[in-house]
């Protein structure tokens, strides 16, 4: 009897679970919730990019459509090198430009002469997607292709039979090489190029041009799984984030409205209201540029700027789609390995010890106190399980026991975005000494978020939703001890020929030479700024005598010394911002100039010249980014030749310093005349310029 009643108590009280857990519905969806497409993108979360073309060959941004096939020929061209490189940088997939703006292709197409199949690299029997494609299959990645709407080669570009060309192109890519995770449809459209000899200028729009909804559906119907980037064209599933220098908004919704122009904000902090779903990628290149150029062999981004990038990208709710320039060779260089290699290594490290893994996890509210949806889910490393509060509560804390004094120095929190992104703000104190000190406040979190601040000891971390669209849903949260990164130094040299060499951290020493060798710490002691004249080339690094670690080197090369320069016409003194080697001071010309606009530019003395440097407005609201130039020296400031003229490609998104060669010259006075700006209005600002001798 006593047994009968005892299970029977048992079935009750089994019953009685059943029934609270019954009750306990799982929160609705709010908002605009991400496609299993873009859920798996998101979820890859690192991606690279390979930039290769005819531009490889020729040392340009953008070829103008005219370049000669028979330049493609790399002698070691090996696409199982790129995979092992990305696969090694902790890449989950690689996007080829299978075409870029020139019209060159990657692969032998069907529908035009200007591809590999007219190219000396293999006798025209190549196909640098194939290879591609066996590669990514080889190293479990994923397989993306760009594919440039623009097409300076074409004759037919700006007509219909153009966009017929281009969807029977990308009917070939995306029919013979296997799974496509992403298209890439650049929005770059500059106008001019050689259509066919016609050498023009062609506008389009690109929103009606491409007729993008049935561009989309053919993408949909031979690619069901492949998800869509487009810049200015139709809303895709991706965006762009304003922005090519590798961070995107710390408000990071992933959110937009289905239509309507998208402003630069929208494109960097989403819209929090926004009606669809487009998630942030975040495209950079380890170089300044995205072709190979072997001027920036010294220009790698280094691990202090990859970790940046990492923190600023995937950090804040966005994927990174890092871009690794092939050299004329065929291969990726050693040095963008390296410190792509030791990049992944970093996070690896980083990330490898969740303190709080083992901690008890509690949390002011959980839903219908139903452990389904308890605190400690968060911790399980289950990414379909989360903390969820009851759908009235809003703003709610989460504490973390960690049980003993722990040191740590980051912060990730993920929510469960397959029910939409729905966090506004939220702030973590931790508890030292037995009181509360608040580390951060933090607007969205999305995917994931990432929190750096100076690390510090606790015995517990308390995770504050501050506001939030609708009841939180929490999947993920990890504290983490970061190792250090000794960022490289700058170097300046101003007007008068001073060098100023400033390390990120304070503590840290520097230590240079000026003699082209490696420093080490057995090189000069930097102390203060000091003098140079002429050419000089300066290498530095930071040191940090208590872990004894030294940072990668800044190489910094300067030409002649501006000291005796004088710029010509004009009366405003803050002109000399354009000489005074500091790229964060520009001017611009006066708003009321029609352009064209000049500078002109005394030298002091006459010098043997071979090229031009200028660097524009690096603020992010400055614009007057010059697209059009002509470029003109004097020996007498009277009668000019013109040397130079022609276009600075892609300063718009990418806007560094633009250097033009020149058959070496005779000059005392230069003149740089702005004909157009990338804006198509009248500013145009210089943050430096600068000339290259012999
Ligand atoms: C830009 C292009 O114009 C660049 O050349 C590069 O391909 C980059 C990824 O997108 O808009």
């Amino acid at each position: 009897m006593k047994v009968k009643i005892i299970i029977c108590l048992v079935v009750f009280c089994i019953s009685l679970v059943k029934i609270n857990v019954a009750q306990t519905s799982a929160p609705a969806a709010f908002g605009p919730v991400p496609s299993e497409n873009q859920m798996r993108v998101q979820q890859m979360e690192e991606y690279a990019f390979i930039h290769f073309s005819l531009n490889t060959y020729t040392d340009q941004s953008w070829g103008f459509g005219n370049e000669d096939i028979k330049l493609f020929n790399p002698k070691n061209l090996d696409c199982r090198q790129w995979a092992r490189v990305c696969k090694q940088a902790g890449m989950k997939g690689i996007i080829i430009t299978a075409k870029h703006h020139c019209g060159f292709c990657l692969w032998s197409s069907a529908y035009t002469n200007y591809s590999v199949k007219n190219a000396p690299w293999k006798n025209g029997k190549g196909d640098v997607v194939r290879e591609m494609a066996d590669a990514c299959k080889e190293y479990g990645l994923k397989l993306g292709i760009y594919l440039s709407p623009w097409d300076r080669n074409r004759s037919d570009y700006g007509t219909a039979a153009y966009i017929t060309y281009f969807r029977n192109q990308l009917t070939e890519l995306l029919t013979n090489y296997g799974p496509i995770f992403e298209v890439w449809f650049d929005g770059a459209n500059g106008g001019d190029g050689y259509y066919g000899g016609a050498n023009e200028t062609r506008r389009i729009d690109a929103k009606t041009y491409y007729d993008w909804e049935n561009t989309y559906k053919l993408v949909h119907q031979l690619q069901p799984q492949c998800v869509i980037w487009n810049d200015g064209g139709k809303r895709g599933d991706l965006r762009w984030v304003g922005t090519e220098a590798g961070y995107v908004g710390e408000t990071n919704w992933s959110l937009l409205d289905s239509t309507g122009e998208v402003s630069w904000n929208m494109l960097h902090f989403g819209l929090e209201n926004g009606n669809a779903w487009v998630q942030a990628e975040v495209n950079t290149s380890i170089r300044p540029e995205w072709f190979y150029h072997p001027a920036e062999n010294t220009r790698v981004k280094a691990l202090p700027q990859l970790m940046d990038l990492y923190y600023n990208s995937v950090g804040r709710n966005a994927t990174m789609l890092l871009n690794f320039p092939i050299m004329p060779n065929g291969l990726i260089n050693a040095i963008d390995e390296k410190n792509a290699t030791e990049f992944a290594a970093t996070v690896k490290r980083t990330f490898a010890i969740n303190l709080a893994k083992n901690a008890k996890v509690t949390a002011t509210n959980f839903r219908n106190n139903d452990k389904t949806f308890s605190a400690q889910n968060v911790t399980d490393e289950n990414k379909n399980t989360y903390w969820a509060t009851d759908d009235n509560v809003t703003a709610s804390s989460l504490t973390i026991n960690f049980g003993k004094a722990t040191s740590f120095n980051r912060f990730l929190v993920q929510e469960y975005i397959r029910l939409g992104q729905r966090v506004k703000s939220f702030s973590i104190e931790a508890l030292v000494d037995g009181s509360w000190k608040e580390l951060a406040k933090a607007t969205t979190i999305g995917y994931k978020r990432i929190l750096r601040f100076p690390a510090i000891t606790a015995t517990k971390l308390r995770f504050n939703i501050i506001a939030a669209k609708a009841c939180p849903l929490i999947a993920g949260i990890g504290v983490y001890n970061a190792p250090q990164i000794l960022a490289a130094p700058t170097i300046i040299r101003n007007q008068s020929g001073e060098i100023t060499i400033t390390p990120a951290d304070a503590e840290s020493q520097i230590f240079y030479t000026t003699n082209g060798t490696p420093p080490s710490t057995q090189s000069k002691k930097y102390t203060a700024p000091f003098v140079t004249d002429g050419k000089v080339e300066i290498r530095a690094i930071a040191f940090d005598p208590t872990s004894q670690k030294s940072s990668s080197i800044t190489h910094e090369k300067f030409d002649i010394v501006r000291k005796n320069w004088k710029i010509i016409g004009v009366s405003d003194e803050k002109i000399n911002a354009i000489i005074d080697g500091n790229s964060s001071t520009a001017w611009h010309q006066n708003n009321n100039i029609k352009l064209p606009a000049d500078v002109i530019i005394d030298l002091g003395k006459e010098e043997n010249l071979i090229g031009f440097k200028y660097l524009p407005d690096q603020s992010l609201w400055g614009g007057g980014l010059i697209s059009q130039y002509q470029f003109f020296v004097s020996t007498n400031g009277v009668d000019w030749i013109l040397v130079s003229e022609g276009e600075f490609p892609n300063i718009k998104n990418n806007p560094l310093w633009q250097i033009k060669m020149i058959t070496e010259t005779k000059a005392r006075y230069i003149k740089l005349s702005a004909l157009k700006n990338a804006d198509n209005n009248n500013n145009i600002g210089y943050a430096e310029l600068d000339v290259i001798t012999k």
